[in-house]
């Protein structure tokens, strides 16, 4: 035992009694009410860690199954320049899943159980990957539409109570900016171009417009998720709030474009401050979520079909790293 500075003997330490669950739950709940931020080795519920893995994974999931339905376009882009800017907008989707895997397993979870649960549909990807990329035009309602959205829902996530996921959304969402603006301008040139061209911009938008309103989830009443989530700081927002604010942002955007929303109660409500917008067909997204959207069969398929191909890489990773690890051993004995 040490004396303090005055050389007389400090009482003995008394052994640290273990915090209560109670307790460590206040100090949980104290540290997000405060703002502050939850790090992988910090004491957390059981039901925050799982609500997280949850959410990131499907999350995850969104972003390299949503690679598919514009990697359809990369050999059918107009231009060299078109091509480029599409192939790095999908590659960028990779790098969000990546990112998003990596924040998963600082919670414990592992990534091939994951890829596992997508593969065999028993977690979810965004419905909104489950609409097909019929036309060119689409490559440009996805990115002012989907990622318009995806940015909306994904800015609050930067200030997620959770630290890893919250700094890798940082990054997402100024790729996701870059496409939201390569969207807006396919569309703007198409809007300037033929009659054909700008009929097929407005034909992109009248079917992908319904579909982005539903990616924030369904309706606040019937989110089972959100009161928790909110209290744990993960949702700043709830899912009609997030909706509001797109269709707020979007809407004058359309007039620019000179492309009519297909919605014909969509209008500015000066007493809200908001536009008033009409009703979602949300009996769609439980259908899709379900598994019964136009292309949730194919894109599935097409994501294990992927997995099993690249099977060779993963072990040829493998065996590298044991190599390594081996060199490694050899060095220090
Ligand atoms: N699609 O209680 P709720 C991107 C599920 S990536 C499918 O409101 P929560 C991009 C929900 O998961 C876009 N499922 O849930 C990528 C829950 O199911 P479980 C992805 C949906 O979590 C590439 C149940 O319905 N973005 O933009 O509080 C290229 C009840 O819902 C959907 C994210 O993942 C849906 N639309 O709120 C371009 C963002 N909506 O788990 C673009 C992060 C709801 O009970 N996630 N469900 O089986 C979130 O912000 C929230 O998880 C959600 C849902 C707002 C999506």
């Amino acid at each position: 035992m040490y004396g303090n500075d005055f050389g007389t003997p400090t009482e003995p330490e008394q052994p640290v009694a273990a915090a209560t669950d109670d307790e460590l739950q206040q100090e949980f709940q104290a540290l997000i009410d405060g703002d502050g931020r939850i790090e992988p080795r910090d004491w957390m519920p059981e039901a925050y860690r799982k609500g997280l893995i949850r959410q990131i994974a499907q999350h995850a999931h969104s972003e390299i199954i949503g690679m598919q339905p514009e990697g359809n376009w990369i050999t059918r882009a107009p231009s060299l320049r078109r091509k480029a800017i599409l192939m790095a907008k999908v590659q960028d989707e990779a790098g969000h899943g990546l990112y998003l895997y990596a924040a998963a397993e600082t919670l414990g979870a592992d990534r091939a159980d994951l890829l596992d649960l997508l593969h065999t549909g028993k977690q979810k990807y965004s419905s909104i990957f489950n609409y097909p990329t019929l036309t060119w035009a689409d490559m440009g309602a996805i990115g002012w539409l989907v990622d318009g959205a995806a940015i909306v829902n994904q800015v609050p996530l930067c200030r997620c109570s959770y630290g890893p996921y919250a700094r890798a959304m940082i990054r997402v969402c100024k790729e996701e900016s870059f496409h939201q603006r390569q969207g807006f301008e396919i569309l703007h040139t198409l809007s300037q171009g033929t009659d054909a061209q700008k009929a097929m911009a407005q034909d992109a938008a009248n079917r992908w417009w319904w579909p982005s309103l539903m990616m924030f989830g369904p309706p606040d009443d019937e989110s089972p998720h959100s009161a928790q989530s909110m209290q744990w700081g993960i949702k700043r927002f709830s899912n009609d709030e997030l909706r509001q604010r797109f269709v707020d942002m979007t809407a004058p955007q359309a007039e620019v474009l000179g492309i009519t929303l297909p919605d014909p109660d969509l209008r500015w409500n000066d007493e809200r401050g908001s536009y008033d917008f009409g009703e979602i067909d949300f009996t769609e997204l439980f259908e899709v979520i379900k598994g019964n959207g136009p292309c949730n069969k194919q894109r599935l398929e097409h994501r294990v079909r992927a997995h099993t191909d690249g099977a060779w890489v993963r072990e040829a990773a493998d065996a590298y790293a044991d190599k390594q690890a081996a060199k490694g051993r050899r060095a220090v004995a």
